[in-house]
């Protein structure tokens, strides 16, 4: 069983904390980066912001608990494998840290209001903390393992949505335009139809979230990372959603294929990625 404190500090209201300081700060600063940096691809943004915001997070969770390890976008090569990589470098450390420090960097680049930072604490590879906060909505999404998900103090539920024809889905389109892209726009292409309509809004993170709110039946995205995934994946599941990769296996913070729904379209959406050939397994 996870402790959810040390030495009377709580998880869960350092992940707030920290989220809720480093949100603050990106906002500040929304329209005023003054390096973009290129990073695998044109499609692969990173800016200063990114950077400070991973520092300042980084320097709030050590301050809390300097023996707890910390897996953080900006602090890893970039590259297709970068989160599987570091995982393996980090899986027998006890406590976890996982963060993105700005989830949706081409929409902060381009000022369009859709972005997140997402912290997730893993206790033995499970995720047991999971928070994602939108500074431009000012709304905290906040999942403890077993106590639910909450936003503004109230607890979050899933969508009641059976069918994808009722449904509002979500998906992203990854940087990676070899081979993530064609395999998203194949999966676009067999869901369109079937449901009620898509939103590729460009946080992976902050859509997770809507999931667990029941803003979203459904996302999906091919090609992600831990840090993307590993926050909302608790949100979603304390929110009694469902969380697999594309095929259907359970979720782990190995997972870059995602697919997170309210639970009661998960197979229909599963089974139409997986006969498109868009699972990318
Ligand atoms: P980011 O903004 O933190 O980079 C949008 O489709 C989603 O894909 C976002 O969550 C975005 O996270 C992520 N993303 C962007 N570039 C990526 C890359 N090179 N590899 C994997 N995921 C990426
Ligand atoms: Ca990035
Ligand atoms: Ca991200
Ligand atoms: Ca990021």
């Amino acid at each position: 069983k996870p402790t959810f404190t040390v030495g009377g500090k709580s998880f869960t209201a350092v992940a707030i904390n920290t989220a809720a300081k480093a949100g603050e700060w990106i906002k500040l600063k929304l329209g005023t980066h003054e390096r973009l940096t290129l990073k695998s691809t044109p499609h692969d943004l990173v800016t200063e912001v990114d950077k400070g915001s991973e520092t300042m997070i980084r320097n709030l969770i050590k301050t809390h608990f300097p023996h707890h390890t910390i897996l953080g976008e900006e602090g890893v090569a970039p590259g297709a494998d970068a989160s599987a990589k570091a995982l393996e470098t980090m899986k027998d450390n006890e406590y976890l840290w996982i963060v993105d420090p700005i989830d949706g960097t081409t929409n902060y680049v381009h000022g369009f209001p859709f972005f997140s930072v997402s912290i997730a604490l893993a206790h033995r590879g499970e995720v047991i903390v999971g928070v994602v906060y939108d500074p431009c909505g000012d709304e905290l999404f906040v999942a403890e393992k077993g106590k639910g998900a909450y936003l503004k103090g109230k607890r979050m539920q899933v969508s009641g949505e059976a069918k994808l024809s009722d449904s509002l889905i979500a998906t992203g389109f990854p940087a990676d335009s070899d081979f993530a892209l064609p395999l998203n726009l194949k999966g676009v292409q067999a869901v369109a139809p079937k449901a009620r309509n898509i939103r590729v809004a460009g946080s992976a993170a902050l859509h997770m979230a809507y999931v667990a709110a029941g803003r979203l039946s459904g996302f999906w995205e091919i090609g992600l990372n831990s840090w993307d995934i590993a926050a909302g994946s608790l949100l979603v599941s304390e929110a009694g959603g469902r969380v697999t990769d594309t095929s259907g296996q359970p979720y782990t913070l190995a997972v870059r294929h995602v697919l997170a729904t309210n639970g009661t379209v998960h197979d229909e959406l599963q089974t139409t990625l997986s006969e498109a050939g868009a699972t990318g397994a």
